[in-house]
């Protein structure tokens, strides 16, 4: 436990994170298979095909693909990683697309060109001193799983992605001592198609129940690899991923703070299984009155206490507040709505900014759960100027971290574990919601439009030499 007042712990884990959705490209090379982001267009359809609307689950002419050619890192991911280690990374986080090492999930052999992608990825960070933080599954899976099995809702898939798991720990385990399972894995409600597959037409009208059985099979699945992998990598150590979407009352009246209530309590749901390795009892009571309690096979309980988790990370970008006043004005979140916080200033993209609201869900996590905590995402989508000599000027991406490194290192004051932190993302990539890369988060600009024109080059921010400073004085000097 760290005792240093106002100090990061030494060893504390400084990097960035990125998905392989968003930034690899070659969505055919090497034998690669289709995913469900494959699908995912720029513009007014993207939103349509993560919720799974059959009619536009084919690639549309004449749309474009974000994910086929994203920031190339599949072909540049030397030249990447010499740049994070340039910053001094100590850690980066990365996923691993299902597909590229079983296209389609139902083949009993991996496919070599993709391990060996993953491999020299492994080497090079290692080499330059990063540890490698890996993600199982971030936003995607194969897209015949699908289309074949409506995704996550069969059962059948929890053997194909412990068998993908499986492989990972096996063939990259030498280089990754740390992992997770799924990101944010309490979007499938919000994304269904691209987060677990799950095509709501075939869900029998019912589509909330299709993805809780799902949920539930990605929980099992979870448990299963989060102890496979204890088995596989000696000192390995495997997290849950949730987006944390703190809320709060708009108001002191009593409605107001029930409906809160209702909000941060089902937040913490997925957490609740995943650490403390069962559904909560409100929940459970919850889901059965709605109809939608999942199937459970005999011996999921056990399984589910079995793998819980060794430390909980989360995504970070705002809050949000919640009313039962119908008038209240909504503001855009990270693929939610929520109600308007009038004391707090808004990204370009709309989403409140609340530094405060970090260490606020640092100690309610940590008092919650009593385990290491890990940032894994955080950080601000914005407009960036290149200027005639090429420079780039970003003191709002600047302030943005400085106010909320300040308050991570409140709660680590007040006896928080916090492993480490991994930005989102520090090199500029697609937009998970809106496909835009001009929604920069980057330390790193890439030279490249919404619609993929530009020569791809790499450029270093403001932001990339203050946060190199942050790595070198562990967070000491945030000016
Ligand atoms: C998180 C996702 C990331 C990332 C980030 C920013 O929810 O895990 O993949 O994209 O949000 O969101 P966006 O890209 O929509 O701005």
């Amino acid at each position: 436990m760290n005792n240093n007042f106002n100090k990061f712990p030494k060893d504390f884990l400084w990097g960035g994170a990125l998905a392989a959705n968003q930034c690899e490209s070659g969505y055919k090379e090497g034998g690669k298979g289709l995913t469900t982001v494959d699908l995912c267009p720029a513009g007014e359809n993207r939103r349509k095909v993560m919720e799974g609307k059959i009619d536009i689950l084919r690639p549309i002419e004449g749309e474009y693909y974000p994910s086929h050619e994203s920031i190339d890192f599949y072909h540049r991911f030397r030249e990447d990683i010499a740049l994070f280690a340039e910053m001094g990374f100590k850690v980066l986080r990365v996923s691993i697309a299902w597909s590229r090492l079983y296209p389609t999930g139902e083949e009993l052999t991996p496919n070599q060109e993709g391990v060996k992608f993953y491999k020299d990825m492994f080497k090079e960070m290692v080499k330059l001193g990063i540890e490698p933080l890996v993600t199982l599954s971030h936003y995607e899976m194969p897209l015949e799983l699908a289309l074949k099995y409506n995704g996550w809702n069969d059962r059948s898939v929890i053997d194909m992605f412990v068998r993908f798991s499986k492989t990972c720990f096996e063939e990259f385990g030498e280089y990754a001592k740390l992992w997770l399972t799924f990101n944010e894995v309490d979007s499938i409600i919000r994304h269904p198609f691209t987060t677990a597959g799950i095509i709501p037409e075939l869900c029998d009208g019912d589509e909330i129940k299709c993805c809780y059985q799902a949920l539930h099979h990605q929980f099992v699945a979870a448990a299963i690899v989060t102890k496979m992998c204890h088995e596989i990598i000696p000192g390995s150590k495997m997290g849950c991923m949730l987006t944390k979407l703190m809320t709060y009352p708009r108001t002191c009246a009593p409605e107001d703070v029930l409906a809160t209530q209702d909000k941060n309590l089902d937040n913490n749901f997925y957490a609740d299984v995943m650490v403390l390795g069962e559904y909560p009892r409100l929940k459970t009571v919850q889901l059965k009155n709605n109809g939608h309690y999942p199937k459970m096979e005999e011996g999921d309980l056990q399984i589910l206490k079995e793998g819980t988790v060794d430390f909980l990370s989360f995504s970070y970008y705002m809050t949000m507040t919640e009313s039962v006043d119908p008038d209240a004005e909504r503001v855009p979140g990270n693929t939610v709505l929520g109600v308007k916080n009038p004391y707090l200033k808004s990204s370009d993209w709309g989403w409140q900014i609340d530094p405060i609201g970090l260490r606020i869900s640092l100690i309610e996590l940590y008092d919650r759960y009593r385990i290491p905590l890990f940032i894994v995402e955080n950080g601000i989508g914005a407009k960036d100027v290149v200027e005639d000599d090429g420079s780039i000027h970003d003191p709002y991406r600047i302030d943005y971290f400085r106010a909320h490194f300040k308050e991570m290192k409140k709660a680590v004051d007040a006896g928080v574990e916090l492993m480490g932190y991994t930005s989102w993302a520090p090199i500029d990539l697609i937009s998970a919601s809106t496909s835009q890369i001009t929604k920069r988060y980057g330390f790193i600009y890439v030279d490249q439009d919404d619609l993929g024109n530009g020569s791809h080059e790499r450029k270093r921010k403001d932001s990339f030499y203050w946060y190199k400073k942050v790595i070198e004085t562990n967070g000491e000097d945030l000016d």
